[in-house]
């Protein structure tokens, strides 16, 4: 006779219930030095498998439920694959599964008669329907996202225990946002904005989140503010306008009133905020974090990601057309770098400094309205980012990921930084009423690859299917499991102590360091170069023009008074103020002395980039009777390294050249005008030049390119379109190439090749 499985599961729930018969670990729950250590949870093997079952009847398996659960396995954490559908050479499908015979007509009482309630296919497809939209991010809600993996260059872990930093080669899986704050989902790329740099790390010990922006400081110092900050900028909530523009009356109200914003606001106003690609932006963690290695020692850690192919921006000219021309600039510029292969990569790098150093510095780390100038804790690169592959579904995976600066790893803490303790909370709290509940960590994207294993348990939309009866613990009917990790495997928060006595209280207030609210606003101001100042007054000039309180406007030059004063007066003459209002009081009377007073790295100059032009997009102008002989290698060469090298005439299509041959044209200056280019030739051809130099878009083109500081390659009688477009050049412009013939093509291409690649000719807007 084989046992009574009920019986014999009695009998083994007991002695495995009795082989527990106290919690051994309870007293280290008490006294500091547990509380710094915590202990390995108690388990006990259970003798087979039986005790821990939700059922006897777990070994019926069929197509649905599948057969036993692995044991330690966790199925929600595997690869996407999982998830991933292809429909290729399948029936369409109601949701159950049924295959629908006529997806055109909904079922009726006849012919022409009503539509019948009992359309369950029709139901469903509209019901879906109505739903497709979450709610969009209150704050970065327009995005784009891709895949990739990071590389450690070298072991970390004097520093760190964090998974990904353990050993040289090692390779962390990682899915990266991008993002524009204030504009909603469908707003445009190209607005002026803070862009927001958010990497999930898929390590092996867990999801770490480095939830960072392309600016290493922040608008205010304490979360208290966030929503008051987010109310200003975001569109004036009585008519819904402006859209993702800071330009207006609210915002500027509110940053005026709050002096520690200036320094942000410096970069907010610098070409910073109109980046030409997310592959050409710096990221920063923002915050001071904390590295902990393996004995439990702390220093402090500044995050910087360094793109590869420099730091590069737009003018706003341009980026005010780009954004009417193609609203989907960046997202399309990261989509198509990635699908030709030029996968961009920026490197990791680390500020480290101790707790002792940081109590030196002139400025507070725990501010996040300052910066650690690399001048006084030089940048360590640990590893490289590439992203190398696109998401499959926008939905799934950009729209759906869920970022929290809670997530971190053994090895990664937080600094008592009041801002980031405010991000801790806020992230998990959004990402349930967006995602609709607290199981959005199941969701593919967000699901680490480490194995999850708790006691959390049902709530909207659960996928996991947990076997067993036991949701608690400590627990002996499932052998204790899951068990407390300990500090040996678990996260475990560094015991950091608070100095001073009079901290120890419970307080509402702000570090005296905190009130020095312009002494690196001058910093970043006074670093750039003098084009770039040109752009951050420009920039000022702009957004304060267009407010409708002139109350405002001066307040925010008074303001100003106190970072620059030639900034302040300037500003004041072109906003056609009567006087220069007195500088506002500082809330500091006087400022500590700045380590640093002139950062060269702060300047966007200094990072020019590998010298590559791969996916940067170029225009070769053609019309009727262009010479192909000599545009022809040009395109070759182009392509070869890498650049898209497109046909842009008159319309698309067919057009004949010189030498009769038929070329194609990909686009036309209607549908992509020349500011959506890094560079431009202009070709030889005498019917085809006189034909553009009749055409007032064609010229456009050429104006915009030269005046934006782009690069132009001038084949032969192409130069005759410069001069009627109303170009003035300079005597020295190495960004304007001209060849006469095919003799000096070479070296003028290598010349071309490297000013698409370099800076801009700023020089060229005062002309
Ligand atoms: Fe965020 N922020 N934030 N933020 N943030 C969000 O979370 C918040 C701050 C940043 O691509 C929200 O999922 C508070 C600084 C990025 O999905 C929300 C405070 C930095 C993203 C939120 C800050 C950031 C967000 C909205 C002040 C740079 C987009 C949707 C205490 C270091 C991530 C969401 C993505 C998104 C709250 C300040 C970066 C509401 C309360 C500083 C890159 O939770």
């Amino acid at each position: 006779m084989p046992k009574n499985p009920a019986v014999q599961q009695r009998t083994e729930v007991e002695r495995l219930a009795a082989a527990r018969p106290f919690n051994t670990t309870k007293a280290a729950e008490h006294g500091a030095d547990n509380a710094k250590a915590p202990p390995e949870g108690d388990t006990v093997d259970a003798s087979s498998r039986l005790p821990s079952a939700s059922t006897l009847s777990e070994a019926n398996s069929s197509d649905k439920s599948g057969s036993l659960a692995v044991e330690g396995l966790n199925a929600t954490i595997d690869t996407l694959d999982r998830v991933r559908v292809d429909a290729a050479g399948r029936p369409l499908t109601t949701n159950q599964g049924v295959r629908v015979s006529d997806n055109q007509n909904s079922l009726k009482n006849g012919l022409r008669g009503p539509v019948l309630l009992e359309d369950f296919v029709l139901r469903e497809k509209l019901t879906h329907f109505d739903h497709e939209r979450t709610p969009e991010r209150i704050v970065h809600a327009r995005g784009s996202a891709a895949h990739g993996y990071f590389k450690c260059y070298a072991s970390q872990a004097k520093y760190t225990r964090a998974a990904p930093l353990q050993a040289a080669g090692k390779i962390t899986p990682v899915f990266v946002r991008f993002s524009t704050v204030a504009g909603e989902r469908g707003s445009k790329d190209t607005a002026r904005d803070v862009r927001g740099f958010a990497v999930k790390f898929y390590t092996d010990e867990g999801n770490w989140d480095l939830v960072g922006n392309n600016i290493p400081v922040f608008f205010i110092q304490d979360a208290m503010k966030f929503p008051d900050l987010v109310h200003a900028v975001k569109a004036e909530p009585h008519h819904g306008m402006p859209q993702a523009a800071s330009a207006h009356d609210t915002f500027w109200d509110f940053v005026s009133l709050m002096p520690e914003s200036t320094h942000m606001l410096m970069w907010v106003m610098s070409d910073r905020a109109i980046p030409r690609s997310f592959r050409t932006m710096q990221g920063f963690g923002v915050h001071t974090f904390r590295l902990v290695n393996a004995e439990g020692k702390s220093v402090f850690c500044k995050f910087h990601w360094e793109p590869l192919a420099g730091t590069h921006s737009m003018v706003w000219d341009e980026a005010v057309k780009v954004s009417g021309a193609d609203p989907d600039f960046h997202r399309r510029d990261l989509w198509e770098a990635i699908e030709s292969g030029a996968y961009p990569e920026w490197e990791l790098r680390l500020q480290i400094f101790t707790e002792a150093q940081a109590e030196q510095f002139s400025f507070d780390v725990l501010d996040a309205t300052k910066i650690v100038p690399e001048e006084l804790v030089p940048l360590i690169p640990v590893g490289r980012m590439v992203l190398n592959r696109n998401p499959d579904n926008f939905f799934a995976e950009t729209e759906q990921v869920a970022y929290c600066t809670a997530n971190v790893v053994p090895g990664i803490d937080f600094s008592n930084d009041p801002l980031l303790a405010g991000r801790i909370h806020s992230y998990v709290d959004t990402q349930i009423s967006r995602l609709g509940g607290p199981n959005f960590q199941e969701l593919p994207i967000n699901a680490p690859i480490a194995q999850v294993h708790n006691n959390q348990r049902d709530g909207m939309h659960r996928q996991a299917i947990h076997r067993g009866r036991v949701a608690y613990e400590p627990n002996s009917l499932a052998g204790g499991c899951p068990f407390q990790a300990g500090a040996a495997q678990g996260f475990v928060t560094v015991p950091a102590r608070l100095r001073a006595e009079e901290e120890q209280a419970k307080l509402r207030g702000k570090p005296e360091k905190f009130a020095d609210h312009y002494t690196q606003a001058t910093l970043f101001y006074e670093s750039q170069t003098p084009a770039e100042q040109a752009h951050i007054r420009a920039a000022f000039r702009f957004e304060l023009s267009k407010l409708t309180v002139p109350a405002i406007r001066e307040r925010m030059v008074a303001s100003l008074r106190n970072v620059s004063e030639a900034l302040a007066r300037e500003l004041s003459g072109q906003l056609g103020m009567a006087t220069l209002p007195p500088p506002l009081p500082r809330a500091l009377a006087t400022p500590a002395r700045p380590e640093v007073e002139r950062s060269p790295a702060l300047s966007l100059s200094a990072r020019p980039g590998d010298g590559s032009i791969k996916a940067r997009k170029v225009a070769l102008l053609v019309a009727p009777g262009v010479s192909w002989a000599l545009l022809a290698p040009v395109q070759r060469a182009l392509q070869e390294a890498g650049a898209v090298a497109r046909l842009v005439g008159p319309h698309i299509g067919r057009l004949a050249s010189a030498e009769d041959t038929p070329i194609e044209a990909d686009a036309s200056w209607e549908n992509e005008p020349g500011f959506l280019f890094d560079a431009v030739v202009l070709p030889d051809g005498a019917t085809a030049v006189q034909a553009l130099m009749r055409d007032a878009d064609a010229l456009a083109f050429v104006r915009d390119t030269y005046r934006h500081g782009k690069p132009l390659l001038v084949l032969g009688a192409g130069a005759k379109l410069l001069d009627q477009a109303g170009v003035k050049p300079g005597a020295d412009d190495p960004a304007l190439i001209h060849v006469k013939d095919s003799a000096g093509l070479k070296t003028a291409l290598g010349a071309f090749a490297a000013a698409i690649a370099g800076p801009r000719r700023f020089e060229r807007e005062s002309r």
